[in-house]
């Protein structure tokens, strides 16, 4: 395995060279900013060279385990064989090498299908690993839609496991395909979405909160899955907070992502933009607009969508993940606190949490009562950085193990024990270490 390590270390270097040109796909065809094609670029690269880490770890050598005397047991990870990864377009490049370079780590060989939307960056970055080292026949790319491509690759009994990040619903098609097909029985690692709340009481510092907000809920357009999407503001500080908001807000920049000046880039595509319209739609009838960003000119043109704030009365407004710059507002009372809590876990996601307090015991007890894969205190909810904050999360949000996590390499394995009697005739202590081949 340390070849596999060594050939992934080797790619990341290859990223790093052309970490202009990648920048320019990403741009272009993921439509992200600047700033966030840089930080998309580096997230690879610390895949890369994290899972290689991992694999010399973990990977290299059979684990002795203690028994009897006269007998030696161990236990080694081998690769399960062929997995399919299906990436989404809103981390192109990150997530795309993120998933393969796990697969390829733990001892598989791939078959990597891009979302339709982002095919080039993925095309990039295949043919980066291929110069890297990484054989044409263990990786190869399948780009397509889900429909057709997706669907058949989980379909096909010779895939012997699927890395998955995307929607839910996608999630449960492809457990269920996997459920059906012959052949082995095999695992799917799950990514999905989430409802990500950041609750502030009064104790919070406004201005932190605000600057937190804004990177939260409209970086990246709001398109992530950690992206936050209710905010349950305590009704004392409200009035002022909200305020804040607003005239933050007012500053946001929508436009061309090529531009530095531009904070907030475009919806991916016509049709997740006027899902992002009509959710919007339905939100001026059922809650109330508390602010929305100018769009400047030449934003006409193009899949643009202004960054708003909604007020709503309660979760339960919001039937599922809304993928774009849509921030709703919730407010609540200080004796309400387990009601808002409740509210949250009764979304079934528990991805990404925020809480904005300075009262240890508050954050100590919401944290006791919610779920999250990651929760963040007193800082923004985005950017899980690769191998500090391993980044997935539980009930509707995904299966975990978590991606960049100690643990995640371990789910594209299988494990195998080998027992041997040292003291039999012929005496094959020999064998032991014999995995190491394999
Ligand atoms: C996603 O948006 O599909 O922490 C997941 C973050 C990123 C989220 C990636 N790791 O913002």
């Amino acid at each position: 395995m340390d070849e596999r390590a060594g050939l992934l270390e080797r790619a990341g270097d290859l990223y790093q060279n052309r970490m202009v040109e990648l920048m320019a796909l990403i741009i272009r065809e993921g439509g992200r900013t600047i700033p966030a094609a840089l930080a998309e670029v580096r997230e690879a690269v610390d895949y890369l060279r994290y899972y290689a880490l991992r694999a010399r770890d973990d990977f290299a050598a059979p684990e002795q385990l203690p028994g009897p005397t006269g007998e030696r047991n161990e236990i080694a990870l081998h690769g399960r064989g062929v997995f399919a990864c299906i990436s989404p377009w809103n981390f192109p490049l990150a997530i795309f090498t993120g998933q393969i370079a796990a697969a390829l780590a733990a001892g598989n060989a791939v078959v990597a299908k891009p979302a339709e939307q982002t095919p080039l960056v993925a095309a990039a970055a295949v043919r980066l690993l291929h110069e890297a080292g990484i054989p044409g026949d263990v990786l190869h790319l399948l780009p397509g839609t889900g429909e057709a491509i997706g669907a058949a690759l989980v379909a096909d009994p010779r895939v012997a496991g699927v890395a998955f990040t995307g929607s839910t619903e996608t999630a449960r098609r492809i457990n269920l395909d996997l459920a059906r097909r012959p052949g082995p029985i095999a695992p799917l690692i799950a990514e999905t979405g989430g409802q990500n709340a950041m609750i502030v009481d009064s104790s919070a510092l406004a201005e932190q909160v605000v600057a937190d907000v804004l990177t939260s809920a409209f970086e990246s357009a709001g398109q992530r899955c950690s992206s936050l999407r209710l905010l349950y503001v305590q009704d004392d500080i409200a009035d002022r907070l909200l305020a804040m908001l607003a005239g933050a807000m007012a500053e946001l920049v929508v436009g061309d992502p090529a531009l530095i000046a531009t904070d907030v880039g475009p919806i991916i595509d016509a049709t997740a933009q006027e899902t992002l319209e009509q959710h919007a739609r339905r939100m001026m009838h059922e809650g109330r607009l508390l602010c929305q960003c100018p769009l400047p000119p030449g934003t006409e043109h193009g899949t643009f969508f202004a960054p708003r704030v909604f007020q709503i009365d309660s979760a339960e407004r919001l039937t599922r993940e809304v993928f774009g710059p849509i921030l709703h507002v919730v407010r609540w009372r200080a004796d309400r606190l387990d009601m808002v809590l409740d509210e949250v876990a009764a979304t079934g996601y528990g991805l990404t949490l925020g809480i904005q307090s300075r009262i240890d015991e508050t954050v100590r007890y919401i944290l006791s009562r919610l779920h999250v894969g990651n929760s963040y205190v007193n800082r923004n909810m985005i950017g899980a950085v690769v191998g500090v904050q391993p980044f997935g999360g539980e009930g509707l949000s995904g299966t975990g193990p978590k991606a960049s996590g100690p643990r995640y390499l371990h789910r594209f394995a299988t494990e195998r024990t080998l027992s041997v009697d040292t003291t039999a005739a012929g005496g094959n202590a020999s064998l032991l270490g014999l995995q190491d081949e394999a």
